[in-house]
């Protein structure tokens, strides 16, 4: 028993109400000693307790960091978080989940860190992440899903992230094909899916959701200024990042279920309902190519149609994009 994870469900359980150690060692089922010592751990991770003789103890105050207690207590779903690994400063949580997966870590594990020093983006370019400012996470999946239709995932997290941003900020974030979330449009998440597949079969997918939650605009490098936002810039509030989390893998766990059951359609038509990618001009590069076209749909597979001047329709499955103005 995690005895750190059952002392904070009981104070859950009972917000601002007093507990006595003698209740606490009954729940978590070891002894007053252990509490005692439990509970001092949990204030040098920054938790606030009231103490009072004859009444026990009072969570006051629980700090803005991401534990696996943070994020399992009271976590409603089945798959999504319930495996959580969470960690302070890494090199890039995808490498960690990467490992995890190939050890058999299962479908649903969380792999957080409060800093990254080597975070990633797409095609070797590198995530900002500073310390305690936002949410680095990488989530492990095992869809019995054909490989070509991997890239539905990154739009279907997208969409589970614009539902989030929703719901605990108010705000209307959109999305800019095939990765990006912006408000205000500027940058304030990106999503890296990588996977592991042998012939066409998914064996993991690891899907990298780096979001700029609490960070200050002088937190940003400079380059990143004038094209960066977070929550915290937009909505004007501190946001409790592991509560973000936890809604996030609620949301994340409903359309991926429904995913599962009725495959691509239903979360197309909420990703086009928050896209600013689609009826706009935009100029695609990929490795080998550069187009000018008009973006004019998204395929049933997840991939972005742009129909040039000639009037030839293109499918563009991963690249970079420009947007203009809507034509
Ligand atoms: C992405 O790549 O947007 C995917 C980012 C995924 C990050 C997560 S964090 C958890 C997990 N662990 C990792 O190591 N990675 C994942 P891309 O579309 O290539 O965008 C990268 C570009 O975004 C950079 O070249 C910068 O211009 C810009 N950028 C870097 N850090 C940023 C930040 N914190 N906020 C906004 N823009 C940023």
């Amino acid at each position: 028993m995690n005895i750190k994870l059952e002392i904070l469900k009981a104070f859950r359980a009972q917000p601002d109400q007093f507990i006595s150690g003698e209740r606490l060692s009954e729940l978590c089922n070891c002894s007053r000693t252990a509490v005692w010592k439990h509970i001092e751990e949990l204030r040098q991770e920054g938790y606030q307790f009231e103490a009072v003789r004859r009444s026990g103890y009072r969570l006051v105050s629980a700090p803005d960091r991401i534990t696996a207690e943070e994020i399992t207590v009271g976590l409603a779903t089945e798959v999504i978080g319930q495996t959580v690994r969470a960690y302070d400063t890494v090199e890039s949580t995808q490498i960690l989940a990467h490992q995890a997966a190939a050890q058999g870590a299962p479908e649903g594990t969380v792999v957080l860190a409060e800093q990254q020093t080597g975070g990633k983006g797409r095609l070797g370019r590198s995530w900002h992440s500073p310390k305690h400012a936002g949410v680095w996470m990488s989530l492990v999946l095992r869809p019995d899903i054909p490989l070509p239709r991997a890239p539905q995932i990154t739009l279907l997290t997208a969409v589970a992230m614009v539902k989030t941003i929703k719901r605990e900020t108010g705000l209307d974030a959109d999305i800019k094909w095939p990765n990006d979330i912006l408000l205000n449009g500027k940058k304030m998440c990106g999503i890296l899916t990588e996977l592991q597949a042998e012939s066409d079969r998914i064996n993991y997918l690891i899907v990298g959701i780096g979001v700029n939650v609490n960070t200050r605009a002088e937190d940003f490098p400079p380059e990143l200024r004038a094209l960066a936002t977070s929550l915290r810039l937009e909505s004007g509030r501190l946001i409790r990042r592991a509560a973000f989390i936890q809604t996030f893998c609620v949301q994340f766990e409903q359309l991926y279920q429904e995913y599962l059951q009725r495959g691509f359609a239903p979360i197309r038509a909420r990703w086009e309902a928050s896209a600013v990618t689609l009826g706009r001009q935009v100029t695609v590069r990929t490795s080998k190519e550069t187009l000018h076209g008009r973006a004019v749909g998204l395929d049933a597979d997840g991939s972005l149609i742009v129909e040039d001047a000639a009037g030839v329709r293109h499918k563009v499955y991963s690249a970079d994009i420009e947007q203009g103005a809507i034509s």
